[in-house]
């Protein structure tokens, strides 16, 4: 009896100590409570695969009816329209850029970059702005072309102008002897339909890959607010400050998140916004055609809007509800290894690993453990990246920290994809390089580590 019991005791003692083991080795690493379930890169709404089609299935705990609705937007999403007057799917222009969501996001990923003169069928778009700021604080649209440069128009419309391309490179050194080729590209207007007027400031922006964006709106306002430190009070160089954008919804400024700069407030306005700026779909939220010169545009104003409101949730919803593909090789040494050399380089200064998502009207997305990889945060960026072009709160060198789930399967989703808010870097590695400003300090300890760290520490991100 007083032998079994001590037995016990020995058994419990030895398995609290275990526990405590592990807990107190988790804390000892920044940043990541909780090692085990990374696999699941977006909770319980992870899917499986890592194939071509990984950034386009619904969550995986969906019931059948928000599957179902999902696939109905997922036509809509994919459809091609065409100029009015049509029955269904009419609408298209009179300017736009593409005629469907999908031919910017491919196979809801990123869209393709133009890497010959003249391409006109990318994911690329020109956003335009003079000095000054417009009625709610955002950027001052051009007189005559607005904020964006429509590069396409319906018949008997001018586009805007066209975008011409062309590249400046760049070697870039490492500590141990090896070296890269970078690249940056030039995209210049050309034929505009009316002469530009002087100090109009671009700025390019690529489609980014549309999956898990549910999640990330379902991140509460006070867990982004709480990483905010605009003073760098903390002293390690990085600041990180939110957007305040103007909510067409709401009818006064919320916190922006989405788009390169964070320039949009949520899935329904940005996807009213693309339906309206990039394919000239009028909608309620914004009821006016995205013409702004041309007299012959300007008839196209139709009194019944383009697409109805509930078109727009519905591709609101299928943004909301593409799933996050699953994590690979967590288990590798290598993976081990990348993580950790990430963790120390503070890449997750910026690239914050995980958050447990609050409530969310899709309930599925509500209460989940996900590790997007971003603080959806502005951060100065430095000279190399800069646009010079203000977007609200952002300035001409800030950008959102771009979220990294998901990242290692770019390139099989779509083979042309390439990184960073103009698409310039062919290859993680390059998208590392052109990190400056509050991550000069980052991209020097990642120059200085030796080739086996710096590919561990890409094998671990090709795995997310
Ligand atoms: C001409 C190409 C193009 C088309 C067509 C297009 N988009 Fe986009 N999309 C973009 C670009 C570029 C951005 C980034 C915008 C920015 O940074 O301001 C973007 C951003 C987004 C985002 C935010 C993603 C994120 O992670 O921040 C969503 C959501 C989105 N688009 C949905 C749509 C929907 C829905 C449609 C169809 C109605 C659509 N897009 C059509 C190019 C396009
Ligand atoms: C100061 C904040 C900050 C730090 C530190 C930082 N990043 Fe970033 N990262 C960003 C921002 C902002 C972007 C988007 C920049 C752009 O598109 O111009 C980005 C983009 C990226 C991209 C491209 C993502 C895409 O969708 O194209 C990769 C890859 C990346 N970071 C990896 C890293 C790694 C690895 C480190 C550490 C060596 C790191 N970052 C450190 C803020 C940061
Ligand atoms: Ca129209
Ligand atoms: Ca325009
Ligand atoms: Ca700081």
């Amino acid at each position: 009896m007083y032998q079994q019991i001590s037995r016990w005791k020995l058994f419990s003692i030895l398995l609290v100590g275990i526990i405590l083991g592990l807990t107190s080795c988790k804390k000892d690493e920044p940043n990541i409570e909780d090692n085990s379930n990374e696999i699941l890169a977006g909770g319980a709404t992870t899917v499986f695969s890592s194939g071509a089609d990984a950034y386009s299935f619904p969550l995986a705990n969906f019931s059948p009816e928000g599957a179902r609705i999902h696939s109905t937007a997922d036509r809509l999403f994919s459809q091609q329209y065409i100029s009015a007057p049509a029955d269904k799917y009419g609408g298209l222009g009179p300017l736009f850029n593409q005629n469907s969501c999908l031919s910017c996001h491919v196979r809801d990923g990123r869209g393709t970059i133009p890497t010959t003169y003249g391409d006109n069928t990318t994911g690329l778009l020109m956003r335009l702005s003079i000095a000054g700021e417009n009625l709610h604080g955002g950027p001052n649209p051009v007189p005559g072309f607005g904020g964006q440069l429509q590069t396409k128009a319906i018949f008997g419309v001018e586009p805007e102008a066209q975008l011409d391309y062309a590249e400046v490179q760049e070697i870039v050194k490492y500590l141990d002897g090896n070296s890269v080729l970078i690249t940056k590209p030039i995209y210049t207007i050309s034929n505009s339909y009316i002469p530009l007027p002087s100090g109009v400031m671009t700025s390019m922006r690529q489609a980014p890959p549309v999956f898990g964006l549910g999640l990330l709106e379902a991140i509460s306002q006070s867990a982004i607010l709480a990483r905010e430190d605009i003073d760098d009070l903390d002293g390690d160089g990085i600041s990180g400050k939110a957007n305040w954008v103007w909510g067409v919804v709401e009818n006064k400024k919320v916190l922006g998140r989405f788009g390169w700069k964070a320039g949009n407030p949520s899935t329904l306005q940005q996807s009213a916004d693309a339906a309206n700026n990039d394919m000239g779909l009028t909608s309620s939220f914004f009821p006016k055609e995205s013409c702004d010169g041309q007299s012959n545009c300007v008839k196209g104003l139709q009194i019944e809007h383009d697409i109805q409101d509930s078109i727009v949730n519905l591709l609101s919803f299928y943004v909301q509800t593409l799933a996050v593909p699953a994590a690979r090789n967590t288990s590798q040494s290598d993976y081990k290894s990348g993580k950790a050399i990430f963790l120390k380089l503070n890449c997750s200064g910026c690239h914050t690993p995980s958050y447990v998502t609050s409530n969310h009207v899709v309930k599925e997305l509500s209460q989940q453990k996900i590790f997007p990889y971003t603080d959806l945060l502005l951060h100065d960026m430095g000279d190399g990246l800069a646009d010079n072009r203000p977007d609200n709160l952002a300035n001409g060198k800030e950008w959102r920290t771009a979220p990294l789930w998901g990242l290692g399967l770019t390139q099989i989703v779509n083979p042309k994809a390439r990184f960073l808010h103009d698409g310039r870097a062919k290859t993680i590695e390059e998208a590392i390089l052109w990190h400056g400003g509050e991550a000069e300090n980052a991209v020097m300890k990642f120059k200085e580590l030796t080739k086996k760290e710096r590919e561990q520490l890409l094998y671990f991100l090709k795995s997310l």
